[in-house]
């Protein structure tokens, strides 16, 4: 069997740790989220792509979600003595050799995809590990302070304000002229259903949705999709904030009828929103909280088994 999963960074990578349990013979295609990468010091880095495959490569920070385990911050407390910025992003050591070898190769002519695909022969994740596109892409967040009405890269207004500051609008900039990276069109073809874990419904999922060619590749398959918002609010952090930015409620209602009827034909959502419907679409209530290994794994078996029944 092959499965496509599109994955932003902790959820889907928590999610995909469950996937790959609960389905070990599968072929697993992932399509990561590249919106988030960011040049920092020359280097450059990709989180959500690091963060699955950190996470699927048990090489991941279990409690912060992101970077590497056992860490430690040398290099970011040298740049900090020479005052250089920005200082308000936490590379680690062991994540800068990271940048590094992608940054190398990027510099050497290399695409994204392959250069993922080199790191990934350290990691072994375990699935095919594809970025949403080789060219350059990126979430800005449109935002009004101090110093006027500007746009900023989505990472400073993430992790800098901690997404504090209201977004009046989130671009992704170079999407336009985007093309999905080699394989990721073939991969949706071949793929016998297509699960969508919890990962943030507008820049993550939403942004690999706008790949030109992607979503409508998705179209004809059987898309099944886990709900990152429970009860009104996102399991973990502020994906409540890009809602809002694009005019859309913090429920799981909501998330369902932006990705809409045509893109999603079964959706998971947590007990308490046993209400939610819409016309054309299965929605299942069950435990969608991924409190270990072993629950995002019957989180994937479920979405897994509706995505089957549905095919
Ligand atoms: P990020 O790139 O690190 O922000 O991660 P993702 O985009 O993959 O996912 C973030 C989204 O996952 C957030 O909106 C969370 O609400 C959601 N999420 C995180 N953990 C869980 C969980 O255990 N269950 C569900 N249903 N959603 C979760
Ligand atoms: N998130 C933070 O909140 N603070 C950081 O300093 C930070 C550094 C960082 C470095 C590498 C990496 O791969 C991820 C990092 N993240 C950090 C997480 C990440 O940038 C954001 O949570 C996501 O991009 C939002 O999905
Ligand atoms: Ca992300
Ligand atoms: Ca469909």
């Amino acid at each position: 069997m092959h499965i496509v999963s599109l994955a932003g960074g902790i959820g889907g990578a928590r999610f995909l740790r469950g996937l790959r349990a609960t389905a070990p013979d599968a072929q697993i295609t992932v399509i990561g989220n590249t919106g988030d990468d960011i040049t920092l010091f020359g280097l450059r880095v990709c989180p959500d792509l690091d963060t699955v495959m950190y996470t699927l490569g048990h090489g991941i920070d279990e409690e912060q979600g992101w970077g590497r385990a056992k860490e430690s911050h040398v290099v970011k407390e040298e740049l900090a003595a020479y005052g250089v910025e920005p200082q308000w992003f936490g590379l680690g050591d062991r994540d800068f050799a990271t940048h590094i070898v992608r940054s190398q190769m990027l510099e050497a002519g290399y695409p994204l995809s392959q250069i993922t695909r080199a790191l990934c022969v350290r990691w072994q994740p375990g699935v095919r590990l594809l970025p949403m596109s080789d060219d350059r892409c990126e979430t800005h967040v449109v935002i009004s302070d101090e110093q006027g009405r500007r746009a900023i890269h989505f990472q400073e207004w993430w992790v800098r304000l901690r997404a504090s500051v209201p977004a009046e609008s989130i671009a992704l900039v170079g999407v336009d002229t985007a093309r999905p990276a080699p394989g990721v069109l073939e991969a949706i073809e071949e793929a016998d259903v297509v699960i969508l874990p919890p990962s943030n419904p507008v820049v993550s999922i939403g942004t690999i949705l706008q790949v030109p060619g992607i979503r409508d590749a998705l179209l004809p398959k059987t898309v099944v999709g886990v709900s990152p918002i429970v009860g009104g609010a996102p399991v973990r952090g502020m994906a409540d904030a890009c809602l809002t930015a694009i005019g859309v409620e913090t429920t799981a209602q909501a998330v369902l009828d932006l990705y809409g009827a045509d893109l999603i034909d079964g959706w998971l959502v947590a007990p308490e929103d046993e209400g939610v419907a819409l016309d054309g679409v299965r929605v299942v209530a069950g435990p969608i909280i991924m409190h270990d290994v072993d629950a995002a794994a019957d989180i994937a078996r479920t979405a897994l088994d509706l995505a089957q029944e549905l095919a």
